[in-house]
């Protein structure tokens, strides 16, 4: 029977790969080549230093370590620039709805984002206190499709992952889920999250009602 919801944040509660595409173009650019929104999709889910690995494999460049993390440290300082302006209007569509009536159900909830970043972009979003337990990239060592980030989670809430639900948009994080041996729903397009128990387009499309009626068949 399920008992906990478990959230990815970029995608699912706030849409942050809009800053990160801004960030990593902007570093791309700087380097001498262009990074499209197309190839970005690559990037969802995937942690800083796997995603910079991919942009330098795409821009045909290959530095030493040292640069790399030079790098990265540049990319998320253009980040946290644009995250600081964010406010709770960034929080997506439908959010606060569905959180009431998980509440309402007596679920309990995690976050498990990849991001080193995520309790400060709660924070500034106001939804902290939305979760019962927040796993984020610094408390884990393996990035998704590990299923780390929530078994973690489940672990924390006391729950076991047959127990769990999660949200996610990024394959990886879909992925993540289901070798965690979780019920999965996915936001986004079926077409894209093939692993998927379920998808919707967003939050706001589903109902806590329908998912436990899906999750608990
Ligand atoms: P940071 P999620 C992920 O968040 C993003 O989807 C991904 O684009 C980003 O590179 C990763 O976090 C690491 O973020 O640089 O802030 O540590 O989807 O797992 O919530
Ligand atoms: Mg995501």
């Amino acid at each position: 029977l399920t008992k906990a919801f478990l959230f990815d944040l970029d995608g699912v509660i706030v849409d942050t790969a809009i800053y990160h595409y801004q960030a990593w173009k902007r570093l791309a650019n700087e380097l001498g080549f262009d990074i499209s929104e197309e190839f970005n999709e690559r990037l969802k889910g995937v942690s800083r230093t796997e995603s910079l690995d991919l942009i330098l494999e795409h821009g045909g460049l290959s530095l030493p370590d040292e640069k790399k993390t030079e790098l990265a440290t540049q990319k998320n300082e253009w980040y946290l620039e644009l995250v600081s302006r964010m406010t709770s209007d960034d929080i997506l569509p439908g959010v606060a709805t569905f959180f009431a009536q998980v509440r309402k159900a007596g679920l309990r909830t995690a976050l498990g984002s990849v991001s080193k970043n995520a309790p400060l972009i709660l924070e500034r979003v106001g939804m902290t206190d939305a979760f019962d337990a927040i796993i984020d990239g610094t408390k884990i060592s393996k990035g998704k499709p590990d299923p780390e980030v929530f078994t973690k989670g489940a672990a924390e809430l006391g729950v076991s992952p047959s127990e769990c639900v999660v949200f996610e948009d990024a394959v990886a994080g879909v992925e993540a889920g289901k070798r965690g041996g979780m019920f999965v729903v996915g936001i986004g397009s079926p077409d894209v999250l093939t692993q998927a128990d379920l998808v919707a387009p967003s939050l706001e499309a589903l109902t806590v009602e329908e998912v436990l009626a899906k999750s608990n068949a």
